[in-house]
């Protein structure tokens, strides 16, 4: 059985006095981690304070990126050493704004993605489609082949614990999300490449999450559909009472 999960990225957003409003302000709302799990990535700044401040609640910390390297002359870098013995949870990996804008490749994914399992911890790993490629009908392909590129290394126990988010990048940020049959095929879609590169157990076993334009008013229609284990939401985790709605939406 598949704990759903609502996961918020809050991407370059905050400051260490909205983090602590932010945590006061879901302090005791949120719902029982065996039900729903839910989760905050944060930036590197403010991750140790995030998981000081959240200890006594039912609330995951991630990080939003790390280097491939524990250690070692790579200026202003993350450590994924460093994030475990921070106490971090996840770290989301090949976002889409990372692949597009830090030019980061399959291969540089991959590395980070057997880094984040080295030290303990789970990754949330991003796959993105384009519109163009959505109508030249490459779509498929791109998908099928980051999931590949992401999971190589990987063994059965510890894919089993990763998070595959599906997020056509012609839906992040825009206000108008995926429609839900599309998301349903998304994320079906990878769940299927898991089950042809592993097993069926394995395919059973992943978190598929979809992200793009996740808001209150309609995370219960795509919560609703088969595949999706849950959300990876931007805008609308920023503030705590739309992070609480979103919790509260959940069927
Ligand atoms: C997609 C998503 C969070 P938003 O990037 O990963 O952002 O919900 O703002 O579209």
């Amino acid at each position: 059985m598949r704990i759903p999960m609502i996961v918020g990225n809050w991407k370059m957003n905050k400051t260490a006095d909205s983090v602590e409003s932010f945590v006061n302000g879901i302090r005791g709302n949120l719902p029982n981690a065996m039900q729903l799990e839910t989760a905050i990535c944060a930036p590197a700044l403010f991750l140790e304070q995030m998981v000081d401040q959240t200890r006594d609640m039912p609330l995951e910390v991630g990080a939003e990126n790390c280097y491939f390297e524990d250690n070692g002359p790579f200026t202003g870098e993350t450590s994924p050493y460093a994030l475990s013995k921070a106490g971090v949870d996840f770290v989301i990996l090949g976002h889409s704004e990372r692949r597009k804008i830090f030019r980061e490749t399959d291969e540089m994914i991959n590395l980070k993605v057997q880094a984040v399992f080295r030290n303990h911890m789970r990754p949330i790993i991003c796959c993105d489609e384009t519109m163009g490629q959505r109508e030249s009908n490459d779509a498929v392909h791109w998908v099928v082949a980051q999931v590949i590129e992401a999971l190589k290394g990987v063994d059965e126990e510890q894919a089993g614990t990763a998070i595959i988010a599906y997020e056509p990048s012609w839906a992040i940020g825009v206000g108008t999300p995926a429609s839900p049959d599309q998301i349903e095929e998304g994320c079906y879609l990878i769940r299927q490449t898991v089950a042809d590169v592993y097993d069926d157990e394995i395919a059973d076993e992943v978190r598929v999450l979809y992200g793009g334009s996740v808001k209150p008013a309609n995370i219960n229609t795509i919560m609703q559909k088969q595949d999706v284990d849950g959300v990876l939401v931007g805008n609308a985790s920023l503030q705590p009472e739309s992070f609480l709605e979103l919790i509260s939406n959940d069927p």
